[in-house]
């Protein structure tokens, strides 16, 4: 132990307080960096308030991912939403002294401004934005992918309350030669090295400048979740979630793409040409992601469903695409030979997902698959099969899968 190491601020002890939901006895005594053991344990259900099956694919740093049957609601709840860390959660998050640096080559006046500045001297906008990880779908890739196995509960549809990172760039004025923007949050870096980001992605400048992309300090009306970003969080929806860079400290203005941590190799890059199965793709050959693909996920019932066979099912579920908006929804139940036309409605804003639902009268006794099939504004239509093979496994977009018994 050294002298050196400062304690704990008493705000931020406050907000470790409120995750935790009881006074920590002795509080007072910990150091800034310390991580208490309640962080670090591993049940996501009592440390971030999850539901208790969500599954934990890794607890350093936290993965972890909702069940089909979780995401039923519109607006996902925080109980409900994936955890996808690359670093560990800083546990010296202070609101009351929380700010945020706009900087970076092509920014015309660098600013810092508190929280409370961006609370009362900018307009709060609230939309609903679908963020869904990059590498959701990856454990069906085969070669396999490196990296967290995600099923298809890495997605989410939360209501973010912020404001427009637009009005920021408008405030600190754009150089003529700004092209990229780029987040650094106050995780930290898995080694513990104070030096290093776990990850400090961006968007063009067109994506920051969309009306939807926010500097949110709400979710869901409600103060953001520590584990979800909480003060400040950067939200552009409809991309993949790594550009929605949670604990915001610091956006820098770029002449250039960004080239913070996870932004070059392999690194939420696609191969910009198809390429087969288990290829090594060269880095001039890899292209960054941007608008996620259409998906769609069946919500109701739960995969394994016993249903009794005289009555209708009553299925629903979600579907989104990206930059665009879904603009049909099917559903077969005999493997795909044939399709019914699902009702669809309307997103609550652009980058929301939508619902669709669906009366169905499965023919007799025994087992079958619901497969659910989205179609965007393009005529892009989710593929029946994992589609193409990339070094990390992103976007895997094909249909989702139940199973069912009909007694
Ligand atoms: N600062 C910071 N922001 C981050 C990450 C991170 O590790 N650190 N992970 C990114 C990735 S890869 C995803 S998929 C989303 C996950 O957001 P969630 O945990 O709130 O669901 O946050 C993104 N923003
Ligand atoms: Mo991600």
């Amino acid at each position: 132990m050294t002298s050196r190491r400062r304690f704990i601020t008493r705000s931020a002890l406050a907000s470790l307080v409120a995750v935790i939901g009881t006074d920590i006895v002795f509080g007072k005594n910990l150091f800034e960096d310390y991580v208490p053991l309640f962080l670090d344990q591993q049940d996501p259900a009592s440390a971030f308030g999850k539901v208790k099956d969500m599954i934990v694919l890794n607890d350093r740093p936290w993965n972890v991912e909702a069940l089909a049957h979780h995401l039923d609601d519109a607006v996902t709840p925080a109980s409900k939403m994936f955890i996808r860390n690359n670093g560990l959660i800083p546990t010296d998050v202070d609101p009351a002294k929380w700010t945020l640096t706009i900087d970076g080559e092509s920014v015309a006046q660098s600013k810092i401004y508190t929280l409370q500045d961006l609370k009362t001297k900018f307009k709060p906008s609230t939309y609903q934005l679908t963020l869904e990880c990059g590498g959701n779908g990856r454990g069906e890739f085969n070669p396999p992918a490196s990296g967290n196995q995600w099923g298809v509960g890495a997605v989410s549809c939360a209501r973010w309350t912020g404001v427009r990172m637009r009005d920021l760039l408008n405030d600190v004025g754009l150089k003529s030669d700004a092209v990229y923007i780029g987040y650094y949050g106050a995780d930290l870096h898995l080694s513990g090295d104070l030096n290093k980001d776990s990850i400090s992605r961006g968007v063009p400048l067109a994506k920051a400048l969309q009306d939807e992309t926010l500097l949110a300090y709400q979710m869901n009306g409600e103060d953001i979740p520590l584990i979800h970003g909480f003060p400040l969080r950067l939200v552009a929806g409809g991309w993949p979630a790594s550009a929605s860079g949670k604990w915001v400290k610091r956006i820098v203005v770029r002449n250039k793409i960004h080239d913070g941590e996870k932004m070059g190799g392999d690194s939420y890059r696609m191969p910009c040409k198809p390429v087969a199965p288990g290829a090594e793709v060269s880095d001039e050959d890899m292209c960054i992601i941007e608008s996620m693909p259409v998906k769609s996920i069946i919500t109701y019932p739960k995969s394994g469903a016993i249903i009794n066979g005289g009555k209708k099912l009553a299925l629903r579920g979600h579907a989104w695409a990206g930059e665009l908006e879904v603009k049909e929804m099917h559903l077969s139940f005999d493997f795909g030979a044939t399709w019914k036309q699902c009702r669809l409605t309307s997103p609550a804003n652009r980058l929301a997902w939508q619902q669709w639902d669906i009366d169905i009268q499965l023919p007799q006794m025994g087992y079958y698959e619901l497969w659910a099939r989205a179609t965007d504004s393009m005529g892009n239509a989710q593929p029946m099969v994992v589609p193409g093979w990339n070094p990390k496994g992103y976007l895997n977009n094909a249909c989702h899968r139940i199973a069912v018994k009909v007694v």
